[in-house]
């Protein structure tokens, strides 16, 4: 129906346009044709200027009208240092090219209007002018060649080339339909290796290499996560993709750069202005003091809940819009406590399961220092007046299976107990090895003393005195969960070491 009564309505102003041609034919022919052709050209060379000047008048209104909501003016200055730079670029450039604008419509509608066809008059006809094509290559060529040398110049001072002096944070952000993944660097600041082919959607989607230590304590926010950032700190982004073209685009920073699959990108930025710094500055303005929900007068304004975002510029899907993303700046301080908060991917999901390719075979050099301060901390506590027990397992002592052989791994957790037990020398310890219920009992029994005197005999290489040991297996008898299941098995097959005297 719609279509319908469209069709009706060209097909009306078809026949309209035709008879109005028919009458103007018939008025030609009654006051002569050319006479009508004059008074047309006069009429319509001055509804050309009227429109010129209405058309150019409206320009400028409404671009200072709407000047609060373009970013680079009133409250939308730069968040970012080279933002500012940026803005200054794009302002000369809209300097110049507003001129060409305005004399370029005026002359254009100008001309039209003072050489019309008039009674007398005759066209000048010439195929050539040297001169004036000097003039109008030369000059656009000397206005490009400022424009552009300038802009190389802030191209090189955003892109610094970063030392490892310089102090700056480097994170990764990936994009795919529909979603960014963010990867910050562990405690030891540095991202660590991926490869494409380590992508497993169910439990690497980034295809981070776990072999590398740098990868391990990786931090990886999913896909609604808060981006937060340090205020006055370089913030340097590795930009990827996955599937298709997307754009890394942080408006209120003035960063903007293809995340092409295959090929990384990527940009340098500083944020200067804290989220709540922009928004208080948003509020001096009468835009961001009206109501942030139009139906809800009362709530909270839209300078209160004004966020940076993140969006993909490139239009790369149906679901393009929902890789939007908040960005949050925050003080130095507040970022470390952030920080220090989040979990390193691997730790929390791969370690130890069967996607782990360091399960039982590595501990990367951050668990041994971790599990130093736990056992440490664990030492105090047993010592302590106040201790509610005297045991300690000794989480990473491993053995070959079915024998009394100590792992490799297991040196580091033996390496921390020496050093500790070197700092009490009073203290007296018993060092207890349990098996699960697999086997003989008899057999089981004979493995936890062999492995038991294993730890000691390691332990007494290392320095301490026989005196300060004693080692003595429990067989299966005293399971701390059920032998039913293999993670209750695995938890019962261990060593502990138990205070003796302190
Ligand atoms: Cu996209």
């Amino acid at each position: 129906m719609t279509y319908l009564i469209a069709f009706g309505i060209v097909f009306l102003l078809a026949v309209i346009v035709i008879q109005i041609g028919k009458v103007s034919e018939l008025a030609s022919k009654i006051r002569g044709e050319e006479e009508v052709e004059l008074q047309n050209n006069t009429t319509q060379g001055i509804w050309g200027m009227i429109f010129m000047v209405v058309f150019l008048v409206g320009s400028v209104v409404s671009a200072y009208y709407y000047k609060n909501y373009m970013l680079g003016y009133g409250p939308l200055t730069s968040a970012s240092e080279h933002g500012f730079e940026l803005d200054s670029i794009f302002n000369v450039t809209l300097i110049f090219t507003g001129i060409v604008f305005v004399l370029t419509h005026i002359l254009l509608f100008w001309y039209a209007y003072k050489y019309r066809q008039q009674r007398g008059t005759k066209a000048i006809f010439f195929a050539h002018d040297t001169k004036l094509e000097m003039i109008w290559t030369a000059v656009p060529a000397v206005v490009m060649t400022f424009l552009v040398a300038r802009g190389l110049v802030a191209w090189n001072n955003i892109f610094p080339t970063l030392t490892n002096e310089d102090k700056y944070i480097e994170i990764e952000a990936t994009g795919y339909q529909f979603a960014w993944d963010i990867r910050y660097p562990g405690p030891d600041g540095k991202l660590g290796n991926k490869d494409f082919r380590l992508i497993d959607l169910a439990n690497n989607s980034l295809g981070l290499d776990f072999t590398d230590e740098h990868s391990a304590d990786d931090i990886v926010l999913g896909g609604t996560d808060k981006i937060v950032l340090p205020v006055d700190t370089t913030v340097k982004v590795r930009i990827t993709a996955k599937d298709v073209l997307h754009n890394f685009y942080l408006p209120h920073f003035r960063v903007k750069m293809d995340a092409v699959p295959g090929l990384p990108t990527s940009f340098i930025f500083k944020p200067v202005l804290t989220t709540k710094e922009f928004r208080e500055q948003l509020s001096q303005y009468p835009e961001w003091q009206v109501p942030a929900d139009p139906k809800d007068p009362e709530g909270p304004k839209r300078w209160e809940v004004f966020e940076y975002e993140l969006a993909c510029a490139e239009l790369c899907g149906k679901g393009h819009y929902s890789m939007r993303r908040v960005l949050e700046v925050v003080s130095r301080d507040e970022y470390n406590a952030w920080i220090t908060q989040q979990k390193s991917f691997y730790m929390t999901n791969i370690r130890n399961t069967d996607a782990d390719p360091n399960k039982g075979k590595r501990l990367f050099s951050f668990e041994i220092k971790q599990r130093e301060e736990e056992l440490k901390a664990e030492f105090a506590n047993v010592l302590s007046d106040s201790a509610k027990t005297n045991i300690i397992p000794l989480k990473n002592v491993f053995f070959e299976t079915g024998s009394d052989k100590l792992s490799d791994l297991s040196k580091h957790e033996l390496d921390n107990l020496v050093s500790i037990l070197k700092g009490r020398p009073s203290v007296r310890v018993e060092l207890a090895g349990h098996t699960d219920n697999v086997g003989d009992a008899a057999m089981n029994l004979d493995l936890s003393q062999k492995r038991a005197s294993g730890v000691l005999n390691y332990l007494v290489s290392k320095g301490i005195e026989t005196g300060k040991l004693v080692a003595k297996g429990y067989g299966q008898n005293n399971p701390v969960d059920s032998n039913d299941t293999p993670e209750g098995r695995d938890k019962n097959r261990r060593t502990e070491l138990k205070i003796i005297s302190k």
